[in-house]
């Protein structure tokens, strides 16, 4: 039954944001007008939540995927007495507030109750995915005491629309990821107009159902009981997640802009604000009004801190029982979560061959950390086999046993969005991702999103340069390493050998807070002596000096497989050049400028090898051995050759820049 008060706190979720948005001019008040009961029944009637503690690690998560009616989220995160007071909703979208135009998961300002930052739409639907599997893996490794929660989501038409939210829906679909309750606004609305014009044929239900997903119909968004019952009938099917499609009018009950795409993205104007108060029956010359019982009919500190305080008792208890198991959840639950101690001293140092494709040893280095990483899931987009990820003594994960090994399938999009999830949730160590380079880009959208979350996780791509040879050019990367490095806040990472590559990976899971890159070749590299040349301890400050002739004239730079043609041309020279690796330019920048000019003094003259485009390197070097065009479909070596990458080219660089002197 709505009670009086009930719908008044409805009705202050939908004041508010049309004031916050008013005030800001500047917002959409559609989406939390029209979703404000859903929002309300969740938070109040469902939700497990402690304001008091967003960071609860048993709460169940909410998701505002489609993050354009981020005042839903705001407002309803006030009332039930998180830390966003009136003041914030005052501020809404303006410099410094904690209450962004998108729902913003930052490092830095922090919105108590936003789990990942949406507005990218799609992305938080696939977030969603991801945020289950993790409470999945958790659930079943240490018991429903401890983790027990479900996953929620609003999402638009505009999610639905996006490739993405397909893509993760058959993902979710197929290992039944019962605790995932999604409630779709279908309003046949979105930002241009009527659905008419482009998302009115398509029977989504159907497309839900056939991916396996329950999908229950709503008829009236206001009908509260309605609402609970059908996201209660989605927790209880715990085989298969749930659609709840909500039939709504956008800007609901707005007398002039209702049902209408004038209501999506602009304030509605004083006047609006004002007839919609009084078709609610509020007195129109209040704002940011919040009527007697409302905070304390909304208040989730009482009955959300009580469900904590039982929660802390099972979980002391649980803790108490096994020393290691609550050292392991620590570890995987620390900010961000990290292996457990005395990873590093398992890794391998010594290597049984010459050559190794970096992607091999990453394979071998997995196998070597694994113990440590207990709660570390990743996988492929169905490329296991080719990049070497996996976990050899994990299982998979499906339906019916939630393993450390995800095979994505051949869904780049929802892998790149799922692992962000997977971190967003908490208790999962740097969760990873992989492919070839190449497909980085079919999940740009997600890698950006790690980054301005800070989310520690690892992207793993393998084939890295055109020398992967005959796949062609649509494979073989060229501008990719220039733009992951364009991204701010992400590390990338392009190991030069064995034992680099190992080091990069106990740099991303031991010193690393944010995420990182991880690019792997596909072709044999020469192992380099560790005795003979400096030593990739190194790695870690993002470039350093592999060998030092005295007399050098010259520094030749270069970044993971090219490394070996940077050392074989120092040899085809007849002068002194000092050869630097440069895995990382993020880390190297990072250094003070005392490291940076030991590692390349200003006063040598400098010359680059990167196969890619030489975009960036202008500031580190004088001259750029580059490939700025696209590869071609040819074995590597002779694709290498063809393009200048070659210990000759590079030596005859040098001698020129030499000669110009
Ligand atoms: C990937 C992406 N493309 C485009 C946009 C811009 N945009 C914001 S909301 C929206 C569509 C709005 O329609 P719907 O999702 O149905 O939301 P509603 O208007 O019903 O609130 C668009 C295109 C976006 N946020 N993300
Ligand atoms: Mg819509």
């Amino acid at each position: 039954m709505t009670s009086e008060t009930d719908q008044l706190c409805v009705d202050t979720i939908r004041t508010l944001s049309m004031d916050a948005i008013q005030k800001a001019n500047s917002g959409h008040p559609g989406l939390p007008m029209a979703m404000a009961p859903a929002a309300f029944v969740l938070f109040r009637r469902i939700m497990s939540h402690d304001p008091a503690d967003p960071q609860w690690p048993d709460r169940d998560r909410f998701l505002l995927s489609a993050g354009h009616g981020s005042m839903l989220l705001y407002a309803v995160l006030h009332l039930t007495g998180y830390d966003l007071p009136m003041d914030e909703l005052k501020q809404f979208r303006q410099w410094g507030s904690r209450t962004a135009g998108h729902p913003e998961r930052d490092r830095e300002t922090i919105t108590p109750g936003v789990e990942v930052t949406t507005g990218p739409l799609g992305q938080g639907f696939a977030n969603g995915v991801g945020m289950a599997m993790a409470e999945q893996y958790l659930r079943e490794r240490y018991g429903e005491q401890v983790q027990d929660h479900h996953t929620f989501a609003i999402v638009s038409d505009g999610d639905l629309m996006e490739g993405i939210a397909s893509e993760a829906a058959s993902l979710a679909g197929q290992i039944g990821l019962g605790r995932l309750v999604y409630l779709y606004d279908d309003n046949d609305i979105s930002l241009d107009g009527p659905t008419s014009l482009s998302f009115d044929r398509e029977n989504v239900a159907m497309r839900f159902e056939a991916y396996g997903w329950q999908v229950l119909e709503l008829t009236d968004a206001n009908d509260l009981d309605a609402i609970e019952n059908a996201i209660r009938e989605g927790m209880a099917n715990e085989q298969q997640p749930t659609l709840i499609r909500v039939k709504s009018v956008i800007g609901y009950p707005s007398p002039n802009k209702q049902g209408s795409s004038a209501a999506h993205g602009a304030a509605l104007g004083d006047e609006e604000v004002a007839l919609t108060k009084e078709v609610l029956g509020w007195d129109p010359d209040k704002t940011f009004f919040v009527p007697e019982g409302v905070y304390d009919a909304f208040d989730m500190k009482g009955p959300g801190g009580e469900a904590h305080a039982e929660w802390n008792e099972r979980f002391e208890a649980w803790r108490s029982d096994d020393a290691d198991r609550a050292q392991e959840w620590d570890c995987a639950w620390a900010s961000p979560g990290r292996p457990l101690p005395g990873m590093a001293d398992a890794l391998p140092t010594s290597f049984d061959k010459d050559k190794i494709a970096t992607r091999g040893v990453g394979g071998k280095v997995m196998a070597a950390f694994e113990p440590f990483t207990p709660t570390m899931l990743g996988g492929a987009a169905d490329l296991t086999e080719s990049t070497k990820t996996i976990f050899p003594e994990s299982d998979r994960f499906t339906a019916e046993k939630a393993g450390r090994n995800i095979f994505f399938g051949v869904r780049e999009h929802a892998m790149g969005a799922a692992v962000n999830g997977l971190a967003g949730h908490g208790g999962i160590v740097c969760p990873y991702g992989s492919t070839f380079l190449q497909f980085a880009d079919y999940m740009r959208g997600a890698i950006r999103l790690s980054a301005l979350m800070g989310l520690h996780v690892a992207w793993v791509y393998t084939h890295d340069s055109v020398a992967l040879g005959e796949d062609g050019p649509t494979h073989q990367p060229v501008e990719h390493l220039a733009a992951l490095r364009a991204i701010p806040g992400l590390v990338v990472l392009r190991p030069a050998d064995a034992h680099e590559t190992t080091e990069a990976w106990r740099v991303i899971l031991e010193d690393l807070e944010g995420p990182a890159v991880l690019i792997l070749s596909r072709q044999d590299l020469p192992v380099l002596d560790q005795e003979q040349y400096g030593s990739a301890a190194g790695v870690g400050r993002g470039a350093y000096v592999l060998s030092d002739p005295d007399d050098a004239e010259a520094t030749i730079i270069a970044t993971g497989s090219e490394v070996s043609v940077a050392l074989a041309a120092a040899d085809e020279l007849d002068v002194a050049v000092r050869v630097v690796s440069m895995p990382s330019w993020e880390l190297f920048e990072q250094q003070d400028d005392d490291y940076q000019e030991s590692v390349l003094p200003v006063d040598l003259p400098t010359v680059s090898v990167e196969a890619g485009i030489r975009q960036g390197w202008e500031r580190y070097a004088d001259s750029i051995v580059s490939i700025d065009r696209f590869g071609a479909s040819a074995p590597g070596a002779t694709v290498l050759e063809e393009l200048g990458i070659t210990p000759s080219h590079v030596a005859q660089r040098v001698r020129e820049l030499l000669d110009d002197d």
